[in-house]
């Protein structure tokens, strides 16, 4: 069977799956002190139980570099969790399906600040935008659209 088969298949599983399945908890995030919105992701984050090393750094950009963020999808705060770089107001269900079917990519970015995603909670606005993944080369593909 083809591999692309399997990929609806697991997202479709996924529900049940997150259930059982051990995922990673532990993420560091990189920050700048001055940051409201990351502060407001990082206690998201623990809120989905997630145990969350949040680092201050006046030179956010030095650590999007280090890991690899392509420049046109820098957001504001970057994480990492079980190997993969998460940059942006990712959510705690793209977290999942990320380290559930495990790509072979760096990470993946929530880019700009989208209204209504975690830690950018504007009323009921809710922007429609893409998870990009992105890989060591700097190659950036859709991971999902949210609508
Ligand atoms: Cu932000």
């Amino acid at each position: 069977m083809k591999k692309v088969v399997w990929v609806p298949l697991i997202l479709a599983l996924l529900p049940f799956l997150s259930a059982q399945a051990e995922l990673a908890k532990d993420i560091v995030v990189y920050k700048s002190p001055h940051c409201g919105c990351c502060t407001k992701w990082v206690d998201y984050l623990k809120g989905r139980g997630y145990r969350v090393e949040a680092i201050n750094t006046q030179d956010v950009y030095a650590w999007k570099k280090k890991y690899a963020v392509p420049e046109k999808i820098a957001a504001c705060h970057t994480a990492v969790i079980d190997g993969y770089v998460v940059e942006g107001h990712v959510t705690d269900r793209d977290i999942k399906r990320l380290l559930l079917t495990r790509p072979n990519i760096k990470g993946i970015a929530v880019p700009g600040m989208p209204v209504g995603t975690p830690g950018m909670e504007k009323g009921d606005i809710r922007e429609a935008y893409d998870v990009i993944s992105f890989d060591e080369q700097g190659r950036t593909e859709v991971f999902v659209n949210r609508r």
